[in-house]
């Protein structure tokens, strides 16, 4: 350990205590290396804080200290945001994980920024509320990562992504100082707003550890159905009709071809529908009373649209449809190390994009393997590319996703930010004058460039 961090730890004892300050590698192990396998790191030490006055001291000692911190909550950031690549000091929010009572009457809730979603959403489920963001690593992500990557899941195109859900957060900045603002009153125009600048700020402007979550009414009653389609342009008008049509709509999201090959095998059950189709919509319809209907009537209308239709109403054969969607990222994983691309495009523009990427991967690599999946109400599609082998494709792979998009109009981050992988294409989709402010907010915040300094801004140079 070198002088510098064993001072620092004799600092942080009496601040955090010894067993929330983890030095050996077995320890930090976890901390340093992404959910993914891709982005592997090392640090000099994990520092776990328990409260916002310990964060507060911590940052304030760290950075007099001179190492840079990267923020870390659930690790399961999917762009090489959360781990110390470059040496950084760990602050883990696992212990800010206190959740407030349900304020009932305003249908809102303070958690820990380090509560993991699916804690927070049983907490909110005895009062009949909900979390308006959903996703599969609900077990792991935190409420605190989740708005500093701006989450978005499975019901963005009812409730919004977590951007929406934020009335408050308690941060601390930089150099120690704490921002709090947890009143949660719907209208505030009291100036600059945090909860917005640090939704999709990823650690670097400020370490949230606490925040005031608009809630939802729990929708008692859901009716999911898969739709199978012979083309990508027919999955696409038909996520548009139904859009247009179901007031009860709750999540449209899609498996292409591969994908859902590929997750079929890995959880060994046959395509539901459809085998030899194009593209599988996951609908769901949710509402206070039984949505089935109106959902059913949607779907009839479409006609010759849909080429093959399964239909769960009670909660296993729901779960059952929904798992060939939810496990795809895991099916992937367990054939190798992908390089995943997050991006939106415009309606007009997705199944152009669809049709036309293996063609553009393949001409980089013929060894290359491309699954394609998302969340089709958002026009949000993840490609996941294995090299041959199951090892990471070759680098220009990403270029040409990423530029694909961004020529059709699409942004490279959908939903998954920026982080380490994709800051020097954050140009395809900002202006240099964009940068440069986002280069001043960096600065006038964080002059000393302490939080998660690697992430999100390309080089100056780039
Ligand atoms: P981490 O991975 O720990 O950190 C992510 C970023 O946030 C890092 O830059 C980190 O420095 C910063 N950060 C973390 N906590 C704080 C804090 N308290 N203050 C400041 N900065 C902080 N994402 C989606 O948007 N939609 C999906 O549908 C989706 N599905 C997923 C499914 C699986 C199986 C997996 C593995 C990931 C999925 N993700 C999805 C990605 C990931 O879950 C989200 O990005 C999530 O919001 C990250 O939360 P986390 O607590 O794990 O954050
Ligand atoms: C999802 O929608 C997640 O399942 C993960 O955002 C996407 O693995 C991915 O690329
Ligand atoms: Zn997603």
């Amino acid at each position: 350990m070198s002088d510098g961090v064993s001072r620092l730890v004799r600092k942080l004892k009496g601040v955090v205590g010894d067993n929330h300050l983890l030095r050996d590698t077995d320890l930090t192990a976890g901390y340093s290396t992404d959910w993914t396998g891709r982005f592997q790191g090392h640090t000099p030490l994990v520092i776990r804080p328990a409260n916002t006055a310990e964060v507060a001291e911590v940052v304030m000692l760290t950075a007099e200290a001179g190492f840079a911190i990267v923020p870390q909550g659930g690790n399961t950031g999917l762009v090489g945001g959360s781990v110390p690549l470059n040496g950084e000091v760990v602050l883990s929010t696992m212990r800010l994980n206190d959740c407030e009572p349900v304020d009932q009457l305003a249908q809102q809730v303070t958690c820990g920024a380090g509560v993991t979603l699916a804690r927070a959403q049983t907490h909110v489920a005895s009062a009949s509320l909900d979390i308006g963001v959903d996703l599969a690593a609900r077990d792991s992500c935190t409420i605190g990562g989740m708005i500093a990557t701006n989450a978005g899941g499975i019901n963005v195109l009812r409730y919004g992504a977590m951007r929406e859900q934020v009335l408050g957060v308690e941060a601390v900045l930089a150099d120690g100082s704490v921002v709090s603002h947890l009143e949660g009153l719907e209208k505030d125009n009291t100036g600059y707003h945090f909860p917005s600048l640090l939704a999709g700020s990823e650690g670097t402007l400020a370490i949230i550890t606490r925040a005031r979550l608009r809630l939802h009414p729990h929708l008692t009653d859901r009716c999911t159905a898969m739709l199978a389609f012979d083309s990508v342009e027919d999955a696409v008008a038909a996520t548009s009709a139904l859009r247009r049509s179901v007031t009860s709509l709750h999540a449209v999201e899609v498996i292409f071809r591969d994908a859902m090959h590929l997750v079929s095998q890995h959880i060994n059950s046959a395509v539901p529908v459809g085998t030899n189709s194009e593209a599988w919509l996951i609908v769901e319809a949710a509402a206070s009373s039984d949505p089935t209907e109106e959902l059913a009537v949607a779907i009839d209308s479409l006609g010759r649209l849909v080429a093959d239709v399964g239909v769960g109403v009670d909660s296993s054969s729901r779960n059952n449809l929904w798992q060939y969607r939810e496990k795809v990222t895991e099916a992937i994983s367990a054939k190798g190390t992908p390089h995943k691309l997050d991006v939106t495009l415009g309606a007009s523009k997705l199944a152009d994009f669809v049709t036309q990427i293996p063609a553009i991967i393949s001409a980089i690599d013929r060894g290359s393997s491309v699954y394609m999946f998302g969340h089709l109400g958002d026009g949000n599609v993840h490609v996941n590319v294995l090299g041959s082998g199951g090892n990471e494709p070759p680098e220009a792979v990403d270029a040409a996703v990423l530029e694909y998009a961004a020529k059709l109009g699409g942004s490279i981050s959908a939903e998954h930010g920026i982080g380490t992988a994709k800051k020097e294409f954050l140009h395809l989709n900002r202006t240099s004058a964009e940068l440069f402010a986002f280069r001043s907010i960096k600065h006038a915040l964080d002059p000393r460039q302490i939080l998660n300094p690697h992430v999100l801004l390309p080089s100056e140079d780039s």
